[in-house]
């Protein structure tokens, strides 16, 4: 274990200990490339927030290919999809649609547990409490990184690469000189109340469209699980009190007999997409959610992020090992042109589960036009490969 402290010299400086850049560093750690990971947080508050849960089946293989499939935990997902229209079911088996490409039941917090005990068991440098982290001489080859650690004490770590994996709001966005990148964002005016609850999981994922609105059922333990409602704008958790919740959720699954439990989190997510263009500046490189920000719809927030950091570490190995620059000079290009087909995807699974559901919001017209993308992936073997090929990540 080498939880390192002090000034010093690396390659590349890795900021942000979320599922990105611990992918990155264990990649980097494989190909003996030498980094340094901070990250703000503690570890008990990183190995315990509850955000994604599925891992589909490109980033399964993805791990296995480099030797981290110790680090997925939760059981396989059996490629069903389960869609409730008004109560009515359809089961969509995306894993055999997709030939047999099937998923982990991950809870993201069990992929950061699993990614950290790797990397420390391999002798990563992993420094928690990385406090004020602030990023220096980005447009030289000496890039330099900074940060006040648990005693207070000014850190500098140069490098000559910079992976910035601190999400939306981090440090590395943060750095960016004015006109750097371009932000595109959108806001689907969708809300929902997010629901933890110590309440039997689904058989497999659930999404309900429903006249009263959408709502969505998800593993995150043996007992725990994942409701989404969806809300007024302008509400809160406290609108949301335990009796409402398992009252919506029995109307909108269409299931009088649904298991209710303690309830751990109630909080309100509102659906915004924002995109960060180019993904690099200099000697820093942007991989996941401090480039990309996408709704939960579709699950694929993770799984996207987590891709980045496996074509940056790609990048790194050419350029460190070869002299060859061609993968990041293309980094950007690369990642951007995935990014935005997620963006795409997961804007046509919010439109088709909520639009269908609700026709006040939307009106008639729009109200048909998903129902009719619906009921093609029920009855078009076309549109049901395709959807396939996405749910698993391989398109
Ligand atoms: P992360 O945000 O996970 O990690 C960034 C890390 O950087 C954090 O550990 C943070 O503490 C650290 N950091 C931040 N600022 C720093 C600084 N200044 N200095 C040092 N460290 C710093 N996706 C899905 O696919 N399905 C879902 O169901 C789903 N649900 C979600 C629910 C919520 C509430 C949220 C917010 C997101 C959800 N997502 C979901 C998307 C989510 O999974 C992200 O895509 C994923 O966390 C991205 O991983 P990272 O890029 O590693 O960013």
């Amino acid at each position: 274990m080498n939880l390192g402290t002090g000034s010093g010299e690396t390659t590349v400086v890795v900021i942000g200990a979320g599922p990105t850049g611990l992918t990155l560093a264990n990649m980097l750690l494989h190909d003996g490339i030498p980094c340094v990971l901070l990250e703000r947080r503690d570890r008990e508050f990183v190995e315990n927030r509850q955000r994604a849960g599925i891992v589909d089946n490109r980033v399964v293989e993805m791990y296995r290919d480099w030797g981290l499939s110790d680090a997925l935990g939760g059981p396989p997902d059996d490629g069903y999809l389960e869609f409730r229209v008004n109560g009515e079911r359809h089961v969509v088996d995306h894993g055999a649609l997709s030939g047999g490409r099937y998923g982990r039941l991950c809870p993201q917090q069990v992929l950061v547990r699993g990614l950290i005990a790797h990397f420390l068991r391999a002798g990563g440098d992993l420094r928690f409490e990385a406090d004020a982290v602030t990023l220096h001489d980005l447009d030289g080859e000496r890039p330099r990184v900074t940060y006040l650690d648990g005693t207070g004490e000014r850190v500098t770590i140069a490098g000559r690469y910079v992976a910035g994996c601190d999400g939306a709001r981090g440090a590395s966005r943060a750095g960016l000189p004015d006109g750097a990148v371009t932000t595109y964002t959108y806001d689907h005016q969708v809300s929902w109340m997010t629901i933890l609850a110590s309440a039997p999981p689904p058989s497999h994922p659930l999404l309900a469209v429903s006249r009263y609105g959408y709502a969505a059922h998800f593993y995150r333990g043996p007992q725990a699980s994942r409701y989404y409602i969806q809300c007024a704008a302008l509400d809160g958790p406290e609108d949301w009190p335990a009796e409402r919740i398992w009252r919506e959720l029995r109307a909108r699954l269409g299931d009088e007999g649904l298991v209710d439990g303690p309830i751990a989190e109630v909080r309100r997510v509102d659906m915004r997409s924002e995109m960060c263009e180019p993904m690099n500046y200099g000697s820093l490189f942007l991989a996941g959610d401090s480039a990309h920000v996408m709704t939960p719809m579709g699950g694929k927030g993770m799984n996207l992020a987590v891709l980045d950091a496996e074509t940056l570490a790609l990048a790194f190995r050419a350029a460190v090992r070869d002299g060859d620059k061609a993968g990041l000079l293309g980094y950007s290009e690369v990642c951007l042109e995935r990014a935005w087909r997620y963006q795409e995807f997961s804007r046509w699974m919010l439109e088709m589960t909520h639009d269908a559901g609700d026709a006040s919001r939307v009106g008639t017209f729009r109200q048909r036009l998903a129902l009719t993308r619906l009921n093609a992936l029920f009855t078009d073997s076309t549109a049901a490969r395709n959807f396939g090929q996405m749910m698993s990540g391989h398109w």
